[in-house]
């Protein structure tokens, strides 16, 4: 009967090591799968980032245009409008990010307008030539210099809003490795990229 006892202390004290074993367990494990998560989540946004743009240019290919921005959420474009999100449903993709946010687009006004091959490579080539006036810009680094491109998409990452230079409104974003305090994931289709993939000739 004594015995018994002492066998029913230990297990409860076994029980409570197994317990507090446990919880140091789920303790360095749950922080460990929200990374996981969160680099899952990152890699296939970049994975669909890359899909924009193969969208987007074979949009071009096909209309001699690139599609305006979706201004009011429906993911058609609405015409005139250069800044919005993507109009996935012309283009034929999903409608947000792996944080159920739209991608975020701006495209060069120009080159939304043409009706031809020869008038969407002639715009291209003159983007190159007129340079910094030409919006949108992307910069591929933290506060570095900013290029013209043919348009840029946007994932606004985790924290689901648009970060520091990407947040401004200017038309100048930022392509660059994630901190803190910006984990937008920028990509962007330069001019002469475009115009390589046309097989444009001068
Ligand atoms: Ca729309
Ligand atoms: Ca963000
Ligand atoms: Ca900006």
């Amino acid at each position: 009967m004594h015995g018994d006892h002492r066998e029913a202390g230990l297990t409860l004290i076994e029980l409570a090591i197994v317990l507090v074993v446990l919880g140091i367990i789920l303790g360095m494990t749950l922080p460990l799968l929200s990374e996981l998560t969160r680099h899952r989540h990152y890699r296939s946004a970049q994975k669909e980032l890359e899909e924009i743009k193969e969208a987007l240019i074979g949009y071009a290919a096909i209309h001699f245009r690139l599609p305006n921005a979706d201004a009011n959420g429906d993911g058609v474009q609405d015409t005139g409008q250069v800044t919005g999100t993507i109009p996935f449903v012309d283009l034929g993709l999903g409608a947000v990010d792996p944080w159920r946010n739209a991608y975020q687009y701006d495209v060069n006004q120009r080159l939304t307008n043409t009706n031809n091959l020869q008038a969407l490579c002639s715009a291209l080539a003159s983007i190159g030539a007129t340079g910094a006036t030409e919006l949108p810009q992307v910069a591929f680094s933290a506060g570095g210099p900013s290029s013209p491109q043919a348009a840029v998409v946007i994932s606004m990452g985790e924290n689901s809003r648009l970060d520091e230079e990407n947040a401004d409104k200017d038309r100048v974003y930022e392509a660059r490795t994630p901190t803190a305090t910006f984990d937008d994931i920028t990509v962007a289709i330069a001019p002469n990229a475009l115009y390589t993939r046309l097989s444009c000739s001068p």
